[in-house]
C-alpha cells in the first residue's frame, strides 16, 4: 500500500505525463503553422501571389501567419525571427533581395524551423539553410524576351536602342530578366541598350523613370524592356503624355502577364508580355506539409510558363487566373 507521499508523487508524475502527451497529441492534431514573410504589396503581381498563398493556406487547413515586409529587408527579417520565436513549423518567404539572409536563416536553422524560399532566389555559401525553393527560371524569361525582339526584329535594319525599367536592384527578378536579355542580344550589335533605371517594379516607378528617359532620348527610343507590368503600364502613361504611341512609335516588352499587362496588349499598348506565374499558393502548401511530416522534397520547384504576344492577348485572356 502507498504511502501519502508516494501517491502524491505519483500523481504529479501522471499529470505531467499528460500534459506531455496531451501538449504533443494536441500539438499533432492542431493545423501546420506556417509563417510566411512577404516582399509587400507593389504590384499586381505581388497582389495575386499574397491572394494565392492566403486562399492555399484556408483550402489546406494551414494556419498561416502573414507578413508585408513594404520591400524593406529588415522588416522581412524581423518577420522571420518573430516567427521563430513563435516557433512556428515551417518559415517560408519570398526574398526581396539575393543577399543578406545568412545570419537570420541560421537562426532558424538552429531553431530546427525548416524554411521554403518562394518566387525569388538567394545567394548563400551553405544552401542547406534552406529546404526548397519555389519559383520562376528568371533568367529563361529574360532570354523569352530577348528571343521576342530577334524574332521581331528579323531583317530589319539597326541601331535598334532599349530603354530598359528595371526591377528592384539587387532582386533575383531584375538580375536575370537583365542577364537573360543580355545573353540573347549581345552577339546582335544592331541592339544597342542606351537606358537602364530602377523603378523599383511599381507603376509610379515606371512612369517617372520613363518621363526622364523621354527627355534625355526622346524618340530615340525604339523599345522599352521593362521587367514587370506594372512599370511597363507606368511607362505607357509616360509615352502617351508625351505624344507618341506606346506599341507602335515605341515597342514595349514586358514581364509577368498579369491582367493589366493583357489590357495594355489587348488596347494594343504593349506588344508581348513574358509569364511569370504568382500562383505559388498551392506548390507552398504541399511542400510545406511534406516538409514537416520530415519527407525530403525537391531543392527546386520550376514553375511552368509561356509568352504572351499581343496578338494572342485576346483570346488567352478569358481564361487567365491572376
Ligand atoms: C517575380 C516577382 C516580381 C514580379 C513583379 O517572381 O518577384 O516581383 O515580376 C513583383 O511584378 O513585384
Amino acid at each position: 500500500m502507498m504511502n501519502k507521499s508516494g501517491t502524491r508523487v505519483l500523481a504529479t508524475l501522471m499529470v505531467a505525463a499528460g500534459v506531455m502527451l496531451c501538449s504533443t497529441f494536441s500539438h499533432a492534431a492542431d493545423k501546420l503553422v506556417l509563417g510566411f514573410a512577404q516582399v509587400g504589396a507593389e504590384s499586381e503581381w505581388r497582389t495575386a501571389n499574397t491572394e494565392s498563398i492566403k486562399s492555399s493556406a484556408k483550402e489546406a487547413g494551414v494556419d498561416l501567419k502573414f507578413s508585408d515586409a513594404q520591400q524593406k529587408q529588415e522588416n522581412q527579417i524581423k518577420a522571420i525571427r518573430s516567427y521563430i520565436a513563435q516557433k512556428v513549423d515551417v518559415i517560408a518567404f519570398s526574398p526581396v533581395v539575393e543577399s543578406g539572409w545568412e545570419p537570420v536563416l541560421r537562426e532558424a536553422k538552429a531553431a530546427k524551423i525548416p524554411v521554403i524560399l518562394t518566387d525569388r532566389a538567394i545567394k548563400v555559401s551553405d544552401d542547406s539553410l534552406y529546404t526548397a525553393f519555389i519559383g520562376s527560371d528568371f533568367l529563361e524569361e529574360g532570354r523569352r524576351g530577348g528571343r521576342w525582339l530577334e524574332d521581331h526584329y528579323k531583317g530589319a535594319q539597326g541601331p535598334i536602342n532599349i530603354a530598359e525599367l528595371q526591377g528592384t536592384v539587387g532582386s533575383a527578378p531584375a538580375i536575370d530578366r537583365h542577364n537573360g536579355l543580355i545573353e540573347v542580344i549581345k552577339s546582335d550589335d544592331r541592339f544597342k541598350i542606351i537606358a537602364s533605371q530602377s523603378g523599383d517594379f511599381t507603376r509610379a516607378g515606371g512612369k517617372q523613370v520613363m518621363e526622364a528617359m523621354l527627355k534625355s532620348y526622346g524618340k530615340q527610343i525604339q523599345v522599352v524592356y521593362s521587367h514587370n507590368d506594372d512599370m511597363a503600364i507606368g511607362a505607357i502613361q509616360a509615352i502617351e503624355e508625351a505624344g507618341l504611341k506606346p506599341g507602335k512609335d515605341i515597342v514595349i516588352v514586358s514581364f509577368d502577364a498579369t491582367k493589366g499587362g493583357f489590357q495594355a496588349m489587348m488596347a494594343g499598348k504593349m506588344n508581348v508580355s513574358v509569364e511569370c506565374s504568382p500562383l505559388l499558393g498551392p506548390q507552398l502548401m504541399e511542400t510545406a506539409k511534406l516538409v514537416a511530416a520530415g519527407k525530403s522534397v525537391p531543392k527546386r520547384i520550376v514553375t511552368k510558363e509561356t509568352v504572351f504576344p499581343m496578338e494572342t492577348a485576346a483570346a488567352a485572356f478569358p481564361s487567365r487566373k491572376y
